[in-house]
């Protein structure tokens, strides 16, 4: 979960690290910032988990996160994560505060209704505002999306109703041809399900192998 304090970073500094031992996002995309789990459950029972896989401390300063809906090219709902931390192994999560899930709510570190508003051809992008604008352009830099960015998916409902969790932390940049199940695990049917006891288990936590969580 969020960690709030900072605390020496034991890892070997990279020129993305500033003196502070922090990652310095204007001079780099983080060495390994992942959307880790996908979660949309029907009605306001919508959430997303971001992980940071890599080996330093995150601040997310110039770090995005938005939503691309439908025919959409670009975000359609934007988060700025300026305020947040994120150590290595941790994750932040992003709910719909309206959701009625059991224990999502208790779960979630960022409430925002607006970002966690997307159904099965809606895309998210993590992106970092390099020029500093607020807005998404070509001088900006994708971390990982889920989805094709500017495309939306052949079938609608290519991740409608369903729970997913990451295996392959390789960062996907938005463009180019995109399976899903290249990268996530399905967890849940919520059509077909149940098929786990509880869908909000693994949320807040990082993936383990097996791509449970
Ligand atoms: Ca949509
Ligand atoms: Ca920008
Ligand atoms: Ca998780």
């Amino acid at each position: 979960m969020l960690q709030s304090s900072h605390e020496e970073c034991d890892t070997d500094l990279s020129a993305c690290c500033n003196d502070d031992c922090e990652w310095d996002m204007s001079q780099c995309a983080p060495e390994c910032l992942i959307i880790s789990e996908y979660l949309e459950g029907g009605g306001n029972d919508r959430a997303f988990e971001l992980y940071n896989c890599g080996a330093s401390y995150l601040r997310l300063t110039d770090l995005n996160v938005c939503v691309v809906r439908d025919s959409s090219t670009s975000c359609s709902s934007n988060a700025p994560l300026a305020q947040e931390v994120l150590r290595e192994g941790e994750t932040l999560t992003v709910c719909d505060p309206r959701s009625v899930l059991p224990g999502l709510a208790g779960a979630c570190d960022i409430p925002n209704a607006d970002v966690a508003s997307f159904d099965g051809n809606d895309r998210l992008m993590l992106w970092v505002d390099v020029d500093g604008d607020g807005v998404f352009t070509d001088e900006d830099v994708i971390v990982d999306a889920l989805g094709v960015v500017d495309l939306p998916p052949a079938d609608d409902d290519a991740w409608r109703l369903k729970l997913f969790s990451r295996c392959d932390p390789t960062p996907f940049g938005g463009e180019g041809p995109y399976d899903i199940l290249d990268y996530f695990r399905l967890i849940e049917d919520f059509e077909v399900g149940p098929r786990v006891v509880d869908p909000v288990a693994g949320f807040g936590r990082a993936p383990r192998p097996g791509c449970v969580d």
